[in-house]
């Protein structure tokens, strides 16, 4: 056990929950930074011992004030304005968040002067390897092609930035997509997980979505803390790729999550013309709308993550059917909670 204490910024998020009862159970003090309005995504800290402050990515003096009072052995950075498409309809706060937040947190640690006794994980992401050949590992060229992508690498590079210039121990974790039962309901597996189990109850039609063909890396957001926690007990700050190594396509994680419940995908016709029927009952389940798409995605991401294994010994332990039952599953059980306390209410 150890008596360390932890900052996180993004507790809130799917990965700051999981890493928050990780850090837990490891003995840490948890300290977390959530925004005023937290009201639903904060249920999902209830139970754990953690101190949560009030503030805010863009508020510098506040960043400062906290990261001073709670003096931290290690942050966490995992605060973002995360989901892509969102960062090409508001890309000037996404900036402000996702790229000016992270220099408020290395600027405050070296005017404050913890450069040596504070580490500093920052949540980089594979979207800066854009359009960039597959497989990408470290030394893959970044491509970025969204807002989100391009403000993660100029993140990213101020992280190193403060690294080489004040030794800051700051190490960026470069993630692919991890998900979990926790995910926003606006990426797309938890999209679909969820479609899936409502569909399965009766209480829902169709699925609509976008594009089918774009390929990802998909792990479980349980391994990738690990990942991160890993990364700053090294002797050095460094930079890790974190992936399972596996490729699927949109349109196979719906097939997979539909064969879950029983359910055979046949899909008909091209481009948003296309369907998915139910191969059973014909019954269309599947459509696509334009307006899904991105003006420019990112095709295919699939990682290598040799580096981390090595020197990290990290891998992970989950991989794309487990990871597809388990979120179906939690999906399922809430569609039947709901059920449940439905009929006790009536
Ligand atoms: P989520 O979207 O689930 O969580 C984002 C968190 O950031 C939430 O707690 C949110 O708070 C908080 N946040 C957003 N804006 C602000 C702000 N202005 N000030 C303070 N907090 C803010 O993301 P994930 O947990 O999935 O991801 C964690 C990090 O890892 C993010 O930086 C993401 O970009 C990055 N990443 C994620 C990957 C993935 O596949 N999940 C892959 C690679 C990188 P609130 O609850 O109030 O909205
Ligand atoms: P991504 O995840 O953009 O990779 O970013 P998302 O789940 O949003 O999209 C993955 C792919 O699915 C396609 N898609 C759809 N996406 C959404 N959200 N909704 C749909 O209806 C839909 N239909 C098809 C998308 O076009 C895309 O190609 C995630 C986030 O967690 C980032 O913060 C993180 O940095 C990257 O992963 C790595």
């Amino acid at each position: 056990m150890t008596s360390k204490i932890a900052f996180i910024t993004g507790i809130t998020g799917q990965d700051g929950a999981f890493l928050a009862s990780f850090l837990l159970d490891k003995g840490y003090e948890v300290h977390g930074l959530v925004r005023w309005d937290c009201v639903d995504t904060c249920t999902r800290l209830e139970g754990l011992d953690i101190q949560l402050y009030f503030g805010d990515m863009i508020d510098a003096n506040n960043l400062n004030f906290l990261i001073k009072t709670i003096n931290p052995d290690e942050i966490y950075n995992l605060a973002a304005l995360s989901h892509v498409k969102v960062s090409f309809e508001t890309p000037s706060s996404m900036f402000d968040i996702n790229t000016k937040g992270v220099l408020n947190i290395l600027d405050s640690v070296r005017v404050l002067g913890l450069e040596r006794s504070v580490r500093i994980y920052q949540a980089s992401s594979s979207e800066m390897f854009g359009v960039s050949p597959a497989p990408q590992n470290e030394e893959t060229p970044f491509a970025p092609c969204s807002p989100y992508g391009v403000a993660k690498l100029a993140a990213y590079w101020l992280a190193r930035t403060y690294r080489d210039s004040y030794c800051l121990y700051v190490s960026n974790g470069i993630l692919f997509n991890h998900e979990s039962s926790l995910r926003g309901e606006d990426f797309v597996t938890r999209k679909i997980t969820q479609a899936v189990a409502a569909i399965e109850a009766g209480q829902q039609d169709m699925l609509t979505l976008g594009n089918l063909d774009s390929v990802r890396d998909w792990g479980h957001a349980r391994d990738y803390v690990v990942g991160m926690w890993l990364m700053l007990q090294q002797d050095e700050p460094d930079d890790y790729v974190l992936a399972t190594g596996q490729a699927h396509t949109v349109r196979e994680f719906v097939e997979r999550a539909f064969a879950h419940i029983g359910i055979e995908i046949l899909w008909k016709g091209v481009g948003v013309n296309e369907v998915g029927v139910n191969v059973k009952t014909g019954k269309i389940l599947i459509n696509i709308d334009s307006k899904l798409f991105r003006p420019k995605d990112v095709n295919y991401l699939l990682g290598d993550a040799s580096k981390a294994k090595e020197k990290l010994g990290w891998q992970p332990e989950i991989y794309f059917d487990e990871l597809i039952s388990d979120m179906v599953n939690a999906d399922r059980r809430s569609f039947l909670d709901g059920w449940e306390s439905w009929q006790k209410a009536g």
